[in-house]
């Protein structure tokens, strides 16, 4: 079976020069709960990849974005990045043109955080590797 795919953002406060990153703490299920994330979620079958991202995120987060590049994995032969088994992972960087972000039941807080905070959150497991490539690209505040 391919692997199912899950979607996320680094929505940032400006696409050009990013400064701060959105963290989303997980609500569910129980072994992920109080973990950091960025927001995200499955793609459904037949829908696009970049569709499913606006979807999540206006479900979840209640904005609409401004999609920028792929923040491409380092690994040459993979398409996204490699989450738990049989689920892998594309993000984009992206920007809100719409709404304020606002907590709805996949998470419980939300924080924007620079490069000097981002690693004081407890993120998932997965998202590790993303933060570094993030932090490699935020400018300084
Ligand atoms: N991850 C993950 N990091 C990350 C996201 C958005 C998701 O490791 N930034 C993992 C967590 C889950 C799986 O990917 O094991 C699916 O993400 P989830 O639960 O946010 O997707 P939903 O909301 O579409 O899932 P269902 O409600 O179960 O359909």
């Amino acid at each position: 079976m391919p692997d199912q795919l899950v979607v996320a953002a680094v929505l940032v406060d400006d696409l050009v020069r990013p400064t701060r990153a959105l963290a989303a703490r997980r609500t569910r299920p129980p072994e992920l709960a109080g973990r950091w994330e960025l927001p995200g979620g499955k793609v459904e079958p037949g829908e696009d990849p970049v569709d499913a991202l606006r979807r999540e995120l206006a479900e979840e987060l209640a904005v609409e974005v401004e999609v920028g590049e792929e923040l491409v994995s380092p690994g040459e032969a993979l398409v996204g990045w490699p989450l738990t088994a049989g689920l892998v992972m594309r993000v984009w960087w992206c920007a809100i043109s719409s709404g304020e972000a606002h907590v709805g039941e996949a998470h419980d807080a939300l924080a924007w955080v620079d490069a000097s905070s981002i690693n004081d959150l407890a993120w998932l497991t997965p998202d590790l590797p993303l933060v570094d490539a993030v932090v490699a690209r935020l400018a300084p505040v």
